[in-house]
């Protein structure tokens, strides 16, 4: 059918965009992480407590994707990590032509590491790829237990699931080895990281683990 037809084309055109961004940052040795969760998850303070800790051992830069208002990326500049904002006005997920100009923006022969923080949005942007190394889901306690079994593209598409807000669980009905379970369900081969970005906790092994993926070794 016609719709079918035009989404797939952009589907294609987008792939082509991505293989190209890939390209360009493979050949600045920069490793990238694309974010995605739902909003309010936590992929800001998550990203400003990762750059409070490792903006010492190694330079990252932040593409920040929001459908409007600069605010996310003003606090990851406060944080001390090089950042370019893209407001989509009204797309619910980034796209790989974005990305490309995003890039341009940035001092890429500096950056070892390098975040997208997608829209929030737990649906579509499974389906855009953009060019990164490693898509990483971020769900929270406060969201309900059930996320995994409901959005698994999302899950299915990620190498990584970080469990946030660990710190809330005495106040909300969340099961966290049940999210688990689901998620691993759809796809055995994820690592889960838990932490809180309030108190810390679990912040030390998601860092560590980030320098040996920023060198290449995971
Ligand atoms: N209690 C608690 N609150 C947290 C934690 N992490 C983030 N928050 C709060 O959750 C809210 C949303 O956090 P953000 O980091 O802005 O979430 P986001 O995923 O970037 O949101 P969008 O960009 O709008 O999708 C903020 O009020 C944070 O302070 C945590 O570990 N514990
Ligand atoms: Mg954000
Ligand atoms: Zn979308």
């Amino acid at each position: 059918m016609p719709k079918i037809t035009i989404a797939q084309n952009i589907l294609a055109a987008n792939d082509t965009i991505a293989q190209e961004v890939q390209q360009s940052l493979a050949t600045h040795g920069i490793r990238t992480i694309n974010v995605m969760s739902s909003p309010g998850a936590g992929k800001t303070t998550l990203l400003e407590r990762t750059i409070a800790r490792l903006r010492g051992e190694m330079a990252i830069g932040v593409i920040e994707g929001d459908i409007e208002t600069s605010a996310d990326a003003e606090r990851i500049e406060t944080a001390g990590a090089e950042t370019v904002q893209i407001n989509t006005r009204g797309a619910c997920h980034l796209e790989a032509h974005m990305i490309r100009a995003a890039l341009k923006e940035l001092d890429i022969a500096h950056i070892n590491l390098l975040f997208i923080e997608n829209i929030g949005n737990l649906v579509c942007p499974s389906e855009w790829d953009l060019g990164e190394d490693l898509r990483a889901v971020v769900v929270s306690t406060t969201e309900g237990d059930d996320k995994p079994a409901k959005y698994p593209q999302m899950f299915a598409v990620s190498q990584v699931m970080i469990v946030n807000k660990l710190d809330l669980l005495p106040y909300v009905d969340y099961d966290v080895e049940k999210v688990k379970r689901q998620a691993l369900a759809i796809n055995p081969q994820l690592r889960i990281f838990q932490v809180s970005c309030r108190t810390g906790e679990g912040l030390d092994a998601w860092c560590e683990w980030l320098v040996t993926f920023a060198n290449g070794k995971s």
